[in-house]
């Protein structure tokens, strides 16, 4: 059976700026900034289970929302997916990252091309851009 990782897309449609956290480990990707998430649990909707997991790691609420882009295949039986997500509670905090930031359109490809990026989440890169257009 499929595993599935669910990441989120936090966007605000105000400033048009897209949230990143910056991994704590493993070593592999320690200071590489990703979509924020995590596995999904038995029985659960991969909604619910990012607003359990942004709870856990931001300390904040969120509304999931439609995927962004494709599932990327993490290794046999493991995919990670991407849905978009609204900040629905007090400012996001780095309870399990080493820091967060909002980036921009342009913030985000300079980040894609400077390999600062988790590899998996790279490929997300054109559909987040086309969302923060
Ligand atoms: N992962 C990823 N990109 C994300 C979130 C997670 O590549 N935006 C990967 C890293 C791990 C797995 O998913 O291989 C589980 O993530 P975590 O360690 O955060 O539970």
């Amino acid at each position: 059976m499929n595993r599935i990782v669910v990441a989120a897309a936090i966007i605000d449609d105000t400033s048009r700026m897209l949230l990143l956290a910056q991994r704590r480990y493993p070593p592999e990707v320690a200071g590489l900034w990703e979509l924020p998430g995590g596995k999904v649990e038995d029985g659960e909707s991969r909604r619910s289970a990012l607003e359990r997991e942004i709870a856990e790691e931001l300390g904040t609420a969120i509304e999931a929302g439609e995927q962004v882009g494709a599932a990327v295949v993490l290794r046999p039986g493991l995919e990670l997916v991407a849905l978009r997500a609204r900040l629905a509670g007090p400012p996001p905090r780095a309870l399990d990252h080493t820091a967060l930031c909002w980036v921009d359109a342009g913030r985000l490809r300079a980040m894609a091309a400077a390999g600062e990026l988790v590899p998996a989440d790279t490929a997300w890169v054109p559909d987040l851009l086309e969302l923060l257009a």
